[in-house]
């Protein structure tokens, strides 16, 4: 019989022989043993199986971070349905374009906005919307209460999809990258022995998950690392710097956007003392500045290790576990992906020099969710994906992200497309035109600044776009500043200078 590459099957299968031991201890006290996680997502699946959706149908979930969205993750997985996670800070508009584009069976909010969602849903028409809560309450589980936790994982082959996972990608409008089981399961076998994950017979890992599990990082760089590991996680419903320190002298291993490491680094608990139980500190989503590698090896004793992916093809290159870890490189390709650097026409360019980053392999993403020719455009003739970053990469392999040929400001590790922004400021009364770029901030990384031209005789207010933004759009997209001008500088093809513009207004905010 073919085995089954159903993710969950392989995740489940590396649950340690001790069901009734903790999986995950929660920051607010509460316990779940391999059996719960287990059983909870039996339930949800049998639950989710209940309604007879149609093969291939999407399960979109806005639900605050809880073990239990976690179960029904695990749920979808081994349902054979596709899992659609949505950050909790979309609002109406946002929410409104990722219905209609997934069009989900079934939509998971939080109690306290089910009613613009299920409004926006069943317009759309999604025949169920659920709620589920951090707190353990809401319908999901008052229906999942009543099912089997019996239930075996649907035979999936690896190119059966698995996740649709919404970026922009290159450029304008949110796309759904499609991920298979395969792409996620090829990424989280490699990372087991890259990263040095020690089995539960070797005294297991022990990962602080303090990310939000609706994006890569969170979902599948650490879930999926904790979970194929058989290793145990402390889980933070949100970020907080006095937890994590005090969790550290438990723990092994902890992932963060570089945000994370920065504020940690503001704590005076964080020292050598504290730390010296981890194995391992992990840093990606955006670039790590080489203060804080700095920083944090003199405070700690522990050097950073900095890694690179995207939505469309989880991990791409990783500084080693036992090798050097080089501050400001993402360090080599992992063992089958294949990376090069190309100049402006295709062609590979010489060993340090900078290009544009290209990637096949095994976790490569299938394509964007219903859109072919989108798809076509974004990879070569011999099947590499073009990332849209630009770098170089030295005779060792290690690589350097320098730029990004794609429009995008990443702020304390989540993306922000200017474009989105600019479309929404260009249609406000009295605005002719606009551009958004990414200034330095010393806690995000890097935040919006937008620059506003008016039409003639219109009278604007920087304070008065951010407001009406901040009522349309999720918070973190919210440029910090809006300046107001008289034009915009542009090239002689008519292009914005957004160069131009970071050096007139970015200084550090
Ligand atoms: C929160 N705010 C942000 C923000 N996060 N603004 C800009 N950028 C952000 N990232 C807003 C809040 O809405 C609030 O607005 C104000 O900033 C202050 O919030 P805060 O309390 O300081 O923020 P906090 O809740 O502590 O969140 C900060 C954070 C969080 C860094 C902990 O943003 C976070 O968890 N980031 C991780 C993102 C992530 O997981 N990325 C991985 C993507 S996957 P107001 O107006 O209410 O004051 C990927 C691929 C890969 O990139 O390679 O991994
Ligand atoms: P996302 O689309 O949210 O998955 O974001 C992916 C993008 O984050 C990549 O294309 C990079 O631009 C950026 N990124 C991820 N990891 C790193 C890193 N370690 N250093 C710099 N940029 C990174």
């Amino acid at each position: 019989m073919p085995t089954n590459a159903n993710l969950y099957q392989a995740l489940r299968d590396a649950f340690p022989a001790d069901q009734g031991s903790t999986a995950i201890e929660t920051d607010t006290g509460l316990f779940y043993t391999w059996r719960d996680l287990e059983r909870g997502s039996a339930m949800l699946a049998n639950f989710l199986k209940s309604l007879d959706l149609p093969e291939g149908s999407r399960i979109a979930v806005q639900v605050d971070k809880s073990v239990e969205a976690l179960m029904l993750y695990l749920a979808t997985l081994r349902a054979g349905l596709i899992y659609v996670p949505l950050n909790t800070a979309y609002q109406s508009a946002e929410m409104a374009y990722f219905i209609a584009d997934a069009e989900p069976a079934v939509v998971v909010c939080s109690a306290h906005h089910f009613g613009w969602v299920s409004q926006l849903a069943f317009q759309a028409g999604t025949p169920w919307v659920f709620t589920l809560n951090d707190d353990r309450t809401g319908s999901l589980l008052n229906r999942a209460a009543h099912a089997s936790d019996q239930h075996t994982p649907v035979p999936k082959q690896a190119a059966d999809l698995a996740v649709i996972i919404y970026t922009s990608g290159t450029t304008g409008r949110s796309k759904g990258a499609m991920l298979s089981h395969g792409n996620m399961l090829s990424n989280a076998q490699v990372l087991k022995s890259y990263w040095g994950w020690r089995s539960p017979a070797q005294g297991g890992d022990v990962l602080i998950h303090a990310l939000p599990i609706f994006h890569l990082h969170g979902l599948f760089v650490a879930i999926h690392g904790a979970l194929i590991n058989g290793s145990k996680m402390i889980w933070c419903g949100k970020f907080d710097t006095k937890f994590v320190i005090q969790a550290l002298p438990r723990a092994t291993v902890f992932m963060g956007v570089p945000t994370l490491y920065v504020r940690l680094l503001a704590e005076p608990g964080l020292t050598h003392e504290a730390t010296s139980h981890m194995r391992l500190f992990i840093s990606g989503s955006a670039p790590l500045l080489l203060d804080t590698f700095q920083a944090w090896q003199s405070r700690t004793g522990h050097t950073l290790l900095e890694r690179y992916g995207m939505s469309e093809t989880v991990m791409l290159t990783s500084n080693p576990y036992s090798g050097e870890r080089r501050g400001g490189t993402v360090g080599a390709p992992l063992p089958g992906v294949d990376l090069r650097i190309v100049g402006e026409q295709g062609q590979p360019v010489p060993t340090g020099e900078i290009g544009d980053i290209e990637v096949r392999g095994p976790n490569v993403f299938a394509g964007y969710w219903r859109l072919p020719e989108k798809t076509a455009q974004e990879f070569t003739a011999d099947g590499y994906f073009k990332t849209g970053d630009v770098g170089q990469q030295d005779a060792d392999g290690y690589v350097t992200i320098v730029g990004r040929s794609k429009d995008l400001i990443i702020s304390g590790g989540y993306n922000v497309y200017p474009a989105e922004l600019e479309r929404f400021i260009n249609d406000l009364p009295g605005v002719l035109e606009s551009a958004v770029v990414g200034v330095p901030h010393a806690d995000l990384g890097e935040v919006g600044l937008a620059v506003v031209v008016p039409r003639a005789d219109a009278q604007l207010e920087g304070t008065h776009i951010l407001a009406r933004l901040k009522a349309a759009v999720a918070n973190y997209k919210v440029p910090r500043h809006c300046v107001v001008v008289p034009e915009l500088p542009r090239n002689a093809m008519g292009k914005v200078q957004k160069n131009l513009l970071r050096e007139q207004f970015g200084a550090p905010h």
